[in-house]
């Protein structure tokens, strides 16, 4: 039997703005742009009794609420506080598996009280970065992670095993992590409403009507849920090499190869939007020693020019006389930390 931890911030964003500037303590804030165009982040606990949400337009927000505050958001700080979170996290297991910047699944099974690790938890993240999160626990990660939102905030929230089966039979189906609005909708259409009505039908019935989400959707209304905790491991560089069939021993046919171990990386930059400043230019020749170059650019590379640019001078300044090559590997490294900016706006659990 697994134990498994979900920590959620609460009101990360609010909470974060508050905790910086005491003058918004105990108001009604939202963080996001108040333009015509703008949608709310997210909202400290005062403004959600008036409706005030993630995902609201601001003008909406502001009828909803007329004294709501607004303010822009610095993902700097949202992200600094998240690095410390992790941290806190990784103390007591490598098996973290982050969401978002606030939230994270966490394996503890070798932990003698997954209880007592997410108390201490909580406490840590209060002592280091005066917020509050809140904590659920149970034996995998769909349970624990309705169990955090069971108490919020500043909540802690345990579902034994021996409690699961009328948890879940009590639960409104909207409250299973991975059924959002638009699954819900449908269930509800079918008369299933809670997980009780989920559990009287069949996988097979329920695989003709939501397709593979159908077996999770079965698992779910028994408090079953597989899905392992993967920590999902950042990207520190992106490259491709070539080894050569025949060794090479002129320039001109180097270039050449350049260029193509080169348009491979480049679309694999492309492709998992990935950039960084430094180039590495490996070269193995062909008494299997190696050397490798490296520029780094003031600025991440975001054309195909300056990368052609740098890797071909970096080619340039090898001595390579004398010397057969048999291998050519561009890398390009040394990227920004991934963007707070990128994370979505709205999350859909629906195809999880
Ligand atoms: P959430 O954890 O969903 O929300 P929250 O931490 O603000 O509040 P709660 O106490 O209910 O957990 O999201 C974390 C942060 O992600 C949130 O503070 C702002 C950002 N976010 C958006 O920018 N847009 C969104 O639609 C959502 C849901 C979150
Ligand atoms: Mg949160």
């Amino acid at each position: 039997m697994r134990k498994i931890i979900h920590i959620d911030m609460d009101a990360f964003f609010a909470a974060v703005e508050q905790r910086d500037n005491p003058s918004l303590r105990g108001r009604a804030i939202a963080v996001g742009h108040n333009g015509r165009r703008g949608v709310v982040s997210t909202a400290s606990y005062e403004a959600r009794p008036f409706g005030v949400r993630s995902a609201l337009p601001s003008v909406t927000a502001k009828r909803l609420c007329p004294e709501l505050i607004f303010v822009e958001p610095r993902f700097e700080a949202y992200k600094a506080v998240s690095e410390q979170i992790r941290a806190i996290f990784h103390q007591y297991t490598d098996l973290v598996e982050p969401l978002s910047l606030d939230e994270a699944f966490l394996d503890v099974s070798h932990h003698p009280s997954a209880t007592i690790v997410a108390q201490e938890i909580k406490r840590k993240i209060f002592e280091t970065t005066s917020l509050t999160a809140s904590a659920g626990v149970s034996t995998n990660k769909m349970l624990a992670k309705i169990a955090s939102d069971y108490r919020k905030p500043d909540g802690l929230f345990v579902i034994p095993p021996e409690d699961i089966e009328s948890f879940v039979a009590q639960l409104p189906i909207e409250k299973f992590f991975g059924i959002g609005e638009v699954t819900a909708a449908k269930m509800h259409r079918l008369g299933i409403r809670t997980g009780a009505d989920l559990r009287e039908w069949s996988r097979e019935a329920l695989i003709r009507e939501f397709g593979k989400a159908g077996e999770l959707y079965y698992g779910y209304a028994r408090g079953e849920d597989r899905r392992e905790v993967t920590p999902n491991r950042v990207r520190k560089s992106l490259g491709a090499e070539i080894t050569f069939i025949d060794d090479i021993d002129n320039f001109a046919d180097l270039l050449e190869e350049l260029a193509a171990v080169r348009d491979e990386v480049w679309a694999r930059v492309k492709r998992h939007e990935f950039y960084g400043k430094t180039v590495v230019l490996k070269v193995k020749f062909s008494d299997f020693h190696q050397i490798t170059r490296s520029k780094t650019l003031l600025t991440v590379i975001e054309s195909y020019d300056t990368l052609q640019t740098v890797s071909n001078e970096l080619l340039e300044s090898i001595n390579l006389e004398d010397q057969k090559v048999r291998l050519l590997g561009l890398t390009i490294g040394n990227t920004p930390e991934p963007c707070a900016e990128s994370i979505q706006l709205q999350f859909d659990f629906d195809n999880l």
